[in-house]
């Protein structure tokens, strides 16, 4: 029953709002706490949490394998909640579809739910950097305050947080960064970083900014979650 309010109080969806604001998103590290995956909390305020191994090799290999055939250059989302290309993100990826049935991938939408309690996403994203890909800094939130960003969450959803795993480490650069934090995330392979963008009271954090580092050596494949 505690284990049904909370998931309810992270998809801010709770009936109480005092729920949502005492355990959101404290119920990440008392999970954690309960799973096999080692963790380090990089910030506390706002959450991140670097988890080690959340995949294993063959998962970050069949990811990629599934992925390259349909890779193509990412887009954005810009101001007017438009997705276009951009130069602040020099990297290809796909979609993998939610749903699809293979029992691997079933497997890791499953752990994710399971260790963040959000049961609503969008489908995992794949991307690849060659040398020289990076996307610069940037937030995954849609800010409400503004007229633009407000139609998007209705349109779209908000992104609460955010799941990154990597699956092809570079041989050098290509880090995660959060310059409000002085974080750099190293991209091993297995890794996944978790953040929140939205903090406990529904208001997007800043803080949260980040970015992939260019890759100065050998490619670079993540895969990302984002929550609503
Ligand atoms: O590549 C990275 O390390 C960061 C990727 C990222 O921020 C994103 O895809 O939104």
């Amino acid at each position: 029953m505690l284990l049904l309010l909370l998931i309810a109080s992270l998809g801010f969806s709770a009936a109480s709002p005092a729920l949502a604001s005492e355990d959101y998103p404290e119920y990440w590290l008392t999970h954690l706490s309960q799973v096999r995956y080692k963790f380090q909390v990089l910030s506390s305020s706002p959450k991140v949490i670097l988890i080690e191994n959340f995949l294993s090799d063959v998962e970050c290999d069949y990811l990629v394998f599934k992925a390259k055939p349909n890779a193509q250059r990412l887009v954005i989302f810009d101001g007017d909640g438009n997705q276009v290309q951009s130069k602040i993100r020099s990297s290809e990826g796909t979609f993998i579809e939610t749903n699809h049935g293979n029992p691997l991938i079933l497997s890791i939408e499953q752990r994710l739910k399971d260790l963040t309690g959000f049961q609503k996403s969008e489908s995992l994203q794949i991307a690849h950097y060659g040398q020289g890909g990076e996307y610069r800094p940037h937030f995954d939130y849609f800010d409400g305050s503004t007229d633009k960003g407000a139609d998007v969450i209705t349109r779209f959803g908000q992104r609460y947080a955010t799941a990154l795993a990597y699956l092809v480490s570079p041989t050098s650069g290509g880090n995660t960064i959060f310059p409000k934090l002085d974080i750099k995330v190293a991209p091993t392979k297995g890794n996944m970083v978790l953040f929140f963008n939205v903090d406990k009271n529904g208001n997007v954090d800043p803080r949260t900014l980040h970015g992939g580092a260019p890759v100065e050596e050998g490619e670079k494949w993540i895969m990302n979650r984002w929550f609503h």
